[in-house]
């Protein structure tokens, strides 16, 4: 009834001249279906609708999803290439002239030639980022290793999934982020949700969590504030930021001690268990309690709720995964599938909550420091090998691994790396310890930038190349889910705007190695090229054709051939990818927070997202609806650490740590705990709040700490107005 009422609202909006074309949000890892309306007379994007007929959204959208449209004709956008021509307004929005593509190409081939030549091949990196097609990232990672021949690449996953990635990899020996369909979710009988602010930053899978509530299930949250999805939970673990390993240790024992393990699944299936148990003894309910602030009660339901459930999904995101020990976190929750067998089946398994909207298919092609196509790794000759049949160079010709995002920041300070080509990435707002970071940007002897609107970051550039928006490229991406889907191009680019890889086949060309970029004239030629080089790779896209996604609403990966309809559901025969089969659960002690809150600093500062915003908020600040949403940044105080400080509700309080302060205006809500205080972080320059955080980083996957470091509050005395 109601959808039939819509429909015929959207009909009569419709514009005279107007056709709609297929694709899918420009932002997050849901990928929401949507239809781009376009005024057939000029061309040009006029508008959006949601896509019913899409299974994993079906007609659902959030105020990004809806208004993302607004950024293809914005008035912010680079029309021309920008080259700076006063370099002592490094870091600022002045001092750059408009130039033609030739004379930005010739100056970014001179530079980085005379830089090589000066001081060897690695002086030059590539930082990259995942709101590109798998065809873009793909290219990125071969321009990196074959164009530049650099060992120096990496990408802002490194800041997301990485650690997701560490720990399935460490559990099942492949990482695809999601075990199971989404259209699963709604269907299973418990949902324990740890770290994600689901409602705002995947709105669009909240139906179906409401569903499983509905249908008699259970919601677990774990999070140290009172989110939207943390209120209607069944139980709410408010832990203290960065103890998620204690609470799952504990809540293992007690899965353990209470005889929900599966032994036969355990015995059959997995190693570790005799070590896990035996680790986790420790972790009684009252122990557990003191370290993470969490009442022994609720652990003791939560454990009894997740142990009986005939079918559950554990799911968690960046709060638990953007820590120090963000690998032994995930792990520590996949222990729970493992130990109670509920995984492997329909409607139950583990998921991460996938964050950028290609975070997946990105982190699988050769953007991340030590990978290569179909995930396979730099270090392993048959691997390489393999690529290079594809590329055309020599396994001697490989570049050796680099590091990870951060550490190439140390290295741009120690000038090990004097150049770097960034693009579809924010660094000078979303890296750690920003007062490092934009020093080192600074501290480069020349940088290129590829944006479509002048961000922070490109603020530190020498040259500035024009890209284009998602709906002015087509190619494909990989969801949440682990789908690989299809986004359309709906208009012809805007300006000089030229989509990233064209700008790498071109510089490619120019650097003298056309040989290995110049039949890729076209975005099918690089998806035919890509789909070739992950075939054998355990991520193998070979047979997701673009007919078959059409066709199939999609393809799930592995998909290896024609025949091969994909993989929605992983692990069905109970075969996980280590080499004996079996999956591995993890004994992993716990360790507190990189640093701990004391005297001086006695809060703990946690930082995250609201819903108006995306990421960097170089997009999302100029949507006129969404900048009047949320205009500014703010601190989430508890009221009665609110009047220890003598704070009032919306008064501006200078918050520091001890590699950085900022000034915020006070949010006082119960619905963070006393100790804790929350800044988002899509802000710019002096509100950004990774002026404070910490880059102490996981041993495995090198990811920042975002999510805990030591703060404190000072309340700014102001002079009454007379
Ligand atoms: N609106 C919006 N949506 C987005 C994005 C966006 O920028 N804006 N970004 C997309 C991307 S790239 C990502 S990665 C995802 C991120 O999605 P989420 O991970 O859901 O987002 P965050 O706000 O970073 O963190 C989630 C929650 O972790 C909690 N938390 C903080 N510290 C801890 C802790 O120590 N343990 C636990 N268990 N929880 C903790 C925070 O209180 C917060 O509610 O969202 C995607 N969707
Ligand atoms: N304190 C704190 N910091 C965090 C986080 C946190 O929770 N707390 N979360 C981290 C996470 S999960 C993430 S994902 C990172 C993200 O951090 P960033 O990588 O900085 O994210 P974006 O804002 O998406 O930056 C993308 C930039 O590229 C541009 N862009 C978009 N698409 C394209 C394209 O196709 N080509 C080109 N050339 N440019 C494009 C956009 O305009 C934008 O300027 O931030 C991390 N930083
Ligand atoms: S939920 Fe994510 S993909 Fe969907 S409309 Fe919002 S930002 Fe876009
Ligand atoms: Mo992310």
């Amino acid at each position: 009834m109601q959808r039939d009422k819509f429909f015929r609202a959207i009909e009569n909006m419709k514009h005279p001249n107007e056709e709609l074309v297929k694709t899918h949000c420009a932002y997050c890892g849901m990928q929401c279906g949507m239809n781009l309306r376009v005024n057939t007379q000029t061309n040009k994007i006029i508008g959006v609708e949601p896509r019913y007929d899409w299974p994993v959204t079906v007609g659902k959208m959030c105020p990004k999803g809806v208004t993302a449209y607004q950024q293809t004709n914005h008035d912010d956008r680079i029309l021309k290439p920008l080259i700076r021509d006063d370099a002592t307004l490094k870091g600022t929005k002045k001092g750059f002239r408009e130039a033609s593509w030739d004379e930005a190409y010739e100056l970014i081939v001179k530079k980085f030639t005379e830089l090589q030549d000066n001081y060897g091949k690695d002086t030059l990196s590539v930082f990259s980022g995942v709101s590109m097609t798998n065809e873009k990232c793909y290219l990125t990672g071969k321009f990196a290793r074959v164009a530049l021949g650099t060992r120096y690449i990496d990408y802002n996953g490194r800041f997301c999934m990485s650690s997701a990635a560490g720990g399935f990899l460490r559990s099942f020996g492949v990482d695809r982020g999601s075990t199971l369909p989404w259209t699963d979710i709604h269907e299973t009988d418990c949902l324990f949700i740890a770290g994600s602010n689901t409602a705002e930053c995947h709105p669009t899978s909240m139906f179906r969590v409401w569903n499983v509530q509905e249908r008699g299930g259970y919601l677990i949250v774990v999070d140290p504030r009172e989110t939207p999805l943390a209120s209607r939970a069944d139980i709410h673990l408010d832990l203290k930021p960065g103890t998620d390993l204690a609470l799952a240790n504990g809540i293992l024992n007690l899965i353990i001690q209470n005889g929900y393990a599966d032994e036969d699944f355990v015995n059959k299936h997995t190693n570790g268990f005799a070590e896990t148990k035996e680790l986790v003894k420790e972790f009684t309910p009252e122990y557990t309690s003191q370290l993470t602030g969490v009442a022994p009660e609720k652990i003791i339901r939560a454990a009894e709720i997740y142990g009986k459930a005939p079918n559950a999904i554990v799911m968690f995101a960046r709060g638990s995964e953007q820590q120090h020990k963000g690998v032994d976190n995930v792990s520590a929750y996949i222990n729970m599938a493992l130990v109670t067998g509920k995984i492997g089946r329909p409607k139950a398994g583990v998921a991460t909550f996938t964050g950028q909207g290609n975070g997946q298919g990105g982190r699988e092609h050769g953007q991340k420091s030590d990978l290569l196509p179909g995930y396979r790794k730099i270090t392993n000759p048959k691997h390489v090998e393999e690529v290079c049949k594809v590329w055309g160079i020599t396994p001697e010709e490989m570049p050796l691994p680099g590091v990870s995002a951060y550490e190439m920041f140390e290295l741009m300070d120690q000038k090990t790396i004097r150049g770097l080509y960034l693009l579809c990435s924010n660094p000078a707002i979303s890296a750690p310890n920003l007062n490092f970071v934009r020093n080192a940007l600074k501290n480069l002897d020349f940088m290129v930038c590829a944006d479509f609107y002048l961000s922070d970051s490109a603020e530190f550039a020498d040259v500035i190349l024009p890209s284009v928006t998602w709906s002015e490229d087509e190619g494909t991406v990989t969801n949440l889910e682990g789908r690989i889907i299809k986004i359309n191009k709906a208009q012809e680019p805007i300006g000089e705007a030229k989509p990233d890889w064209q700008m790498q086949v071109e510089l490619a060309e120019r650097l003298g190695k056309g040989k290995y970029f110049s039949h890729l004239k076209t975005t099918r030629d690089i998806a035919a090229e890509f789909r070739l080089a992950s075939k054998g790779g355990y991520a193998d896209y070979y047979g997701a054709t673009w007919d078959k996604i059409d066709k199939q609403d999609g393809v799930f990966w592995p998909c290896k051939d024609e025949k091969d309809t994909g993989t929605p559901h992983m692990f069905l025969d109970k075969k996980f990818y280590h080499p004996d089969g079996k999956a591995q659960i993890c004994a992993l002690p716990y360790r507190p927070p990189a640093e701990e809150p004391d005297e001086s600093y006695p809060l703990c500062l946690t930082t995250g997202r609201v819903v108006y915003h995306y990421l960097s908020g170089n997009q999302t600040r100029r949507i006129p609806f969404l900048r009047a949403m949320c205009p500014e940044p703010f601190v989430e105080v508890h009221p009665e650490t609110a009047a220890t400080y003598k704070l009032e509700h919306e008064e501006r309080v200078r918050l520091f740590t001890r590699r950085g302060e900022a000034i915020y205006k006070v949010k006082i809500t119960e619905a963070i705990r006393k100790d804790t205080v929350f800044v988002p972080y899509h802000f710019e320059r002096e509100q950004s709040i990774n002026l404070l955080t910490i880059a102490a980083l996981d041993p495995i996957s090198r990811m920042p700490e975002f999510k805990a470091c030591a703060a404190q509050l000072e309340k700014i005395e102001t002079k009454k107005v007379l």
